[in-house]
């Protein structure tokens, strides 16, 4: 089994019970298991500026699937919960992003490992960092380091329900 992390994000509907239920649902992947789930964090959009807050969490699964397989069912489980794609950074219900495959480097057109934006995003660092305090990005380091260079984006964890 490999471990693996994905970053969940929502900014569009019920973004708090889609993510919950997002998370649920990387458990009912084929050969794969939920292992942690974050908090959830209130964060600030990066990117572009007018458009609603998001609610982000982390989650750390295992798997036997290969990482174009296991990406192929985020892309599913993203469809479930009615994503449609139309420009980049658009708000959305749901954006699942695979962070970390094992120590994997890989760099395809539809898949960069380690995520190539994940060291410098508070919303994915401080989330990943609460579950997996000694996880390192491979070529990058401690996240809880990178996590310091990120102190003012504005992210709020929320207290469970
Ligand atoms: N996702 C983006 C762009 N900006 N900002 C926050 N706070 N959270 C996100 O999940 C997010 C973002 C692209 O996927
Ligand atoms: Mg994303
Ligand atoms: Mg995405």
């Amino acid at each position: 089994m490999i471990i693996a992390y994905v970053a969940l994000g929502a900014n569009l509907g019920a973004a708090a019970a889609t993510v919950s239920a997002a998370a649920a649902a990387l458990g009912e992947i084929p050969e794969t298991r939920l292992q942690a789930v974050s908090s959830l964090y209130q964060t600030a959009p990066v990117g572009l500026k007018h458009q609603p807050d998001f609610i982000n969490a982390v989650a750390e699964i295992s798997t036997r699937l290969p990482p174009a397989q296991l990406l192929e069912a985020l892309f599913a489980i993203e469809a479930r919960f009615g994503r449609s794609r139309s420009v980049p950074n658009a708000p959305r219900t749901l954006d699942l992003d695979l962070l970390l495959y094992g120590e994997i480097r890989l760099d395809q057109p539809q898949l960069t490992l380690p995520h190539p934006r994940m060291h410098q995003r508070a919303f994915v660092l401080a989330p990943l960092a609460e579950i997996a305090p000694e996880c390192r990005i491979p070529g990058l380091g401690r996240v809880r380091d990178l996590l310091d260079s990120s102190r003012d984006q504005r992210i709020v964890r929320l207290e469970s329900t």
